[in-house]
């Protein structure tokens, strides 16, 4: 997709508050600092559209952000972050849970896992989530700039088993700080909005 422009839409606090749009959307979900909110950065060659930071739990509601005026990507509150509690943590399972089960504009979540670490249980209660709303899914393995390119491929690897992804699914890895694995990621999500559209039309 060639970004002509992009901009802010809204914020929510919960999914009463979501846009009454028919726009289609991308969700981008992980945990508290893996880098989402850099990665929608990144992917609309942005600095700073999506609040990011080096504080962690920086983004707690759902932010919607326009492509082009042609899609909708939703930057999706972080979770997991150890300083929460027991009951925050709840929340953000329940909103997350529910927004990909009642938000027929949804049909491709970004799962984002830093490249460093394995999958954690949260992880894979949200990866869990996704296949069992049906959805189409892409693994992203973030800040690949952190380890070798032999590292990258091998933790690429792990991360894939750890979530038991088929065969035919890759984990792709990218780098927000040096746009590495960038272009590779537009293309795969090109795909999927070029099959979306099929199926729209
Ligand atoms: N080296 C490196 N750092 C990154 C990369 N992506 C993000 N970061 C850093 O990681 C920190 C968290 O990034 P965010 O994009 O705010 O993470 P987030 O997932 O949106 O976090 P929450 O909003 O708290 O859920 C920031 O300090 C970023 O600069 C990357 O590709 N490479
Ligand atoms: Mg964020």
């Amino acid at each position: 997709m060639v970004i002509k422009n992009s901009s802010f839409v809204k914020s929510c606090i919960k999914t009463e508050d979501l846009p009454e749009s028919d726009l289609l959307e991308i969700a981008f979900a992980g945990r508290s600092n893996v880098g989402k909110s850099s990665l929608i950065n990144a992917l609309l060659g942005r600095k700073n559209l999506a609040r990011s930071g080096s504080r962690q739990g920086m983004t707690r509601l759902i932010n919607y952000y326009s492509v082009n005026g042609e899609i909708h990507f939703v930057d999706l509150p972080g979770y997991g972050y150890a300083k929460v509690s027991k009951s925050e943590m709840d929340l953000w399972g329940k909103v997350i849970s529910n927004y990909l089960n009642v938000r027929p504009q949804l049909y491709l979540m970004m799962i984002l896992v830093d490249i460093r670490h394995e999958p954690t249980d949260a992880d894979k209660l949200l990866m869990r989530w996704t296949k069992e709303a049906g959805l189409d899914y892409i693994v992203v393995a973030t800040k690949s700039d952190k380890v070798s390119r032999s590292e990258s491929n091998l933790n690429a690897k792990k991360i894939a088993a750890a979530l038991e992804l088929p065969e035919d699914k890759k984990v792709f890895p990218v780098s927000a700080e040096t746009k590495r694995g960038i272009p590779e990621l537009w293309e795969e999500i090109d795909k999927f909005i070029m099959e979306e559209g099929e199926n729209e039309s």
